[in-house]
This record gives C-alpha cells, sequence and structure tokens, in this order.
C-alpha cells in the first residue's frame, strides 16, 4: 500500500475502499473465488461487500469467465456495433419491459450524469430533486447531500462543484411524501427528473415506505417531471425485475449497472423509446463513450443475467433473508440495539433500536460500535462494507455453509466489538 499511496490519493482507485469510515488499513487482494477473497498473505474472507454489487454470481464464476474466454479469442474492443449488445439489452428489456430503448455507457456515474442530461434535454427544465444520502455516482449535479462514500468522510459536498450548479440540486429527505410535495408545489414547474434510488444503498440499506415510490410517481407526473429510478444498484439484485417491478411503480427513466457487468465495466440508461429518441445520433443530446457496449464487458453481462434466472434469484434472496434473521438474533440474544433489513439479494444493518428510514435516521446509529464491529468482523474473516453508510450483498455462491460459518463469526465479532 505504500507504492499505492506514492501513486494515488489515499492509495486508492475509489474512495469508499481505504477504510475512511472504518479506520486502519485495508487489505491487498490477491484473488476471489466464489463467496471468498484471499489477500495477499493468503487470509481467507467470506466477502459481503462482492465488488460493490456487480458480483451476483460470486467471484471468477465459470460461467463468466467461459464468456470472457470465448468472447476475448476474438478481439477486445471494436468500436464498432456488435451483435452482444444486442443481446445484452434485450435480456435488460425482457426484465424491464418499462426499458424500451436503452444506451450502454461505463460506468454508474456515466449513466446518471447522461439520464439528468436527458431529463433536462427533454422537459427543456433545470432543477433536479434527490433526496438526502442518495449516491448516483459523482457527476457534479449529485454531490449534493451525497451518500456513499460522500457521507462515510461526511463530506458536506464536494469543492468543485460550482455555486451554480449546485444550486439546481434540490435534496428532500427520503421517505418524506410531504416535503416532496411542498418542494413540487414551489419549483415543479422547474423540476426536470426527481431521480432517487428505489431502496437506498448508499446511506447504509433504506426499504421505502410502501406508499413512498407512488406517491413519487404521482407527483412527478402532476408537475411534468420525470421520475428516475437509479437501480445501478438495486436492479435484478431486490427482485428479478428490479424495484420497479418490485413496487409496479413505472419510471420515465432508469440507470443500471453493476450486475448488468457482471463484474467488469457496464453500465446503461434507458426508458421511454419518446425519450430516449432524444439521444444522438437519433436526436440532438449528446452522449457518447469509446468502451461502450464494450464485448468483453457485453459477454460478462449477458452470462450473468442469463444465469440468473427467478429461481436463482428467490434462492439468494432467502438465504439473505436467513442472514439478516440470524444477524438479529445475535443482537438480541446480546442486548444490543439493532436494525436490519433486506430485499432481494441486498441487505443493511445499522446498531440503532428504530428502523431507518432515512439518512438523518441512519446517522443516529451507533457508528463507532460499526468500526469495532467491521474490524471484528474481518479478523475473522467477513468482509463487510467498510462503511456504516453502505449495503450488503449476497451471490450465488454464498450457501447456507457460508451463512452458518459467517453467523458463527459474527456472534464471536459482536461479543467482543460491543
Ligand atoms: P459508478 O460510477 O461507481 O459505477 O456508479 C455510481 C453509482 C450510481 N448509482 C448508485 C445507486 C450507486 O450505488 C453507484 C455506485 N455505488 C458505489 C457504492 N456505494 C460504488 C463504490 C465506489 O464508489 O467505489
Amino acid at each position: 500500500m505504500a507504492l499505492a499511496r506514492d501513486l494515488f490519493p489515499g492509495g486508492v482507485n475509489s474512495p469508499v475502499r481505504a477504510f475512511g469510515g472504518v479506520g486502519g488499513e485495508p487489505f491487498v487482494v490477491a484473488r476471489g473465488e466464489g463467496a471468498r477473497t484471499w489477500d495477499v498473505d493468503d487470509n481467507e474472507y467470506i466477502d459481503y461487500v462482492l465488488s460493490w454489487g456487480p458480483l451476483v454470481l460470486g467471484h471468477a464464476s465459470p460461467v463468466v469467465l467461459d464468456a470472457l474466454r470465448d468472447t476475448m479469442a476474438r478481439g477486445t474492443s471494436f468500436g464498432i456495433p456488435n451483435g452482444l449488445e444486442v443481446a445484452l439489452a434485450t435480456l435488460v428489456r425482457q426484465r424491464m419491459p418499462h426499458v424500451e430503448m436503452m444506451r450502454f455507457v461505463s460506468s454508474g456515474t456515466e449513466a446518471t450524469m447522461s439520464a439528468l442530461r436527458l431529463a433536462r434535454a427533454a422537459t427543456g427544465r433545470d432543477l433536479l430533486l434527490k433526496f438526502d444520502g442518495c449516491y448516483h455516482g459523482h457527476a457534479d449535479s449529485f454531490l449534493v447531500r451525497a451518500g456513499s462514500g460522500v457521507a462515510t468522510l461526511g463530506l458536506p459536498n464536494s469543492p468543485g462543484v460550482p455555486e451554480a450548479l449546485a444550486a439546481l440540486t434540490l435534496t428532500a429527505p427520503f421517505n418524506d411524501i410531504g416535503a416532496v410535495d411542498a418542494i413540487m408545489r414551489q419549483h415543479g414547474e422547474r423540476i426536470a427528473a426527481i431521480f432517487v434510488e428505489p431502496f437506498v444503498g448508499n446511506a447504509g440499506f433504506i426499504a421505502p415506505h410502501a406508499e413512498f415510490l407512488p406517491a413519487l410517481r404521482r407527483l412527478a407526473t402532476e408537475h411534468g417531471a420525470l421520475l428516475v429510478f437509479d437501480e445501478v444498484m438495486t436492479g435484478f439484485r431486490v427482485a428479478p425485475g428490479g424495484a420497479a417491478a418490485y413496487f409496479h411503480v413505472v419510471p420515465d427513466l432508469t440507470t443500471l449497472g453493476k450486475v448488468i457487468g457482471g463484474g467488469l465495466p457496464v453500465a446503461a440508461y434507458g426508458g421511454r423509446r419518446d425519450l430516449m429518441q432524444l439521444v444522438a445520433p437519433a436526436g440532438p443530446m449528446y452522449q457518447a463513450g469509446t468502451l461502450s457496449g464494450n464485448p468483453l464487458a457485453m459477454a460478462a453481462g449477458i452470462a450473468t443475467l442469463t444465469a440468473l434466472t427467478p429461481a436463482v434469484h428467490a434462492g439468494i434472496a432467502q438465504r439473505t433473508r436467513a442472514l439478516v434473521e440470524g444477524l438479529r438474533h445475535i443482537a438480541a440474544r446480546r442486548g444490543v440495539p439493532f436494525t436490519a433489513d433486506s430485499a432481494g439479494s441486498m441487505f443493511g444493518f445499522f446498531f440503532r433500536a428504530e428502523p431507518v428510514r432515512s439518512y438523518a435516521d441512519a446517522r443516529t446509529a451507533d457508528v463507532e460500535l460499526f468500526r469495532r464491529f467491521f474490524h471484528a468482523a474481518l479478523d475473522r474473516g467477513v468482509y463487510l462494507a467498510p462503511s456504516a453508510f453502505e449495503a450488503g450483498f449476497m451471490s450465488a455462491a454464498h450457501g447456507d455453509a457460508e451463512i452458518g460459518l459467517t453467523l458463527e463469526r459474527l456472534d464471536d465479532a459482536l461479543a467482543v466489538a460491543r
């Protein structure tokens, strides 16, 4: 890590990896296989971060490796239309029919940045409404009261974002329909889009009230704003058809990432055909990318979505519930204030007695205890996200044996940490 610190800011290529939220030094990974990773000292970890979400089949999934091996033999990148793009987009649309048309890009940030530009182009409006603690990548307009690494490092916002631009971003507390209604009454006619993580995964894991997303849908429609579901994290995790299928709420635009790349750089934005037809070269809104639709990345995504059948998804979801239930029992038995939740193969917990419904709630949890618990878990071979403001992820490779072992180790970790 010494040379890494000399080469990269904080020694990392993405801030959350630096353990800023939990203290100490990150381990250097050597390899991964299934539910596990090993560091360069050959310490083994059951991995619940899974590259921050993409690896829903686990590390080095044979079906993904086979697809990559087969594809790379024919070349790695062309910048020319290729059949794999069509195949992956078809799989996405089969699972999310409301994504009538889409554009592949190479990161979630590109996807949300482009979706915001499209919303502004389509409506001729400038304002964006997002929610406290939600993170939509690091494009300027979204770095306002954001979650994930911004929350982890306690950054107010980010220097370098012009005040004039930040002023175009309005924020409201997640799950607070009254606050959204008031903002829409006051600014609705100038709001291009309401952006939301349908389940928040970047302030810890926070589920919406049953009526929250339907209310956003109604309010966006009422005021002529677009509703954008940022499903970069929830897509194909909270349900086979993502959060839109989970809640039967249809957004105008959707952003995707992580799982659709199976560990390679893929993301996408898409939705209503009339909106996507505005994107160059079909329309005037410009967006481009050298490696968009990269064949290797497409092949990994195709292998992943193909393997992620509803039955496989249901199995992962069941084991995710078992893990969360087991954690609840451990905390209760040890008398530790604790709340946990899950949806599909995503989960999260807070050291706080009452359920967490907003970022403000999340910030009242015992972050110091989380730090001690994180390290006690890591010392016992369980790698949780190194921040109290992140979600956990499961894979098809996390079997009953891994869950049992994890609960044993975390029981011991909590005994030490509390
Ligand atoms: P990327 O630009 O990091 O590919 O995606 C940005 C993004 C957009 N939308 C949501 C809902 C996201 O969760 C993300 C990225 N998530 C973080 C983890 N909380 C990525 C990890 C990191 O920043 O290194």
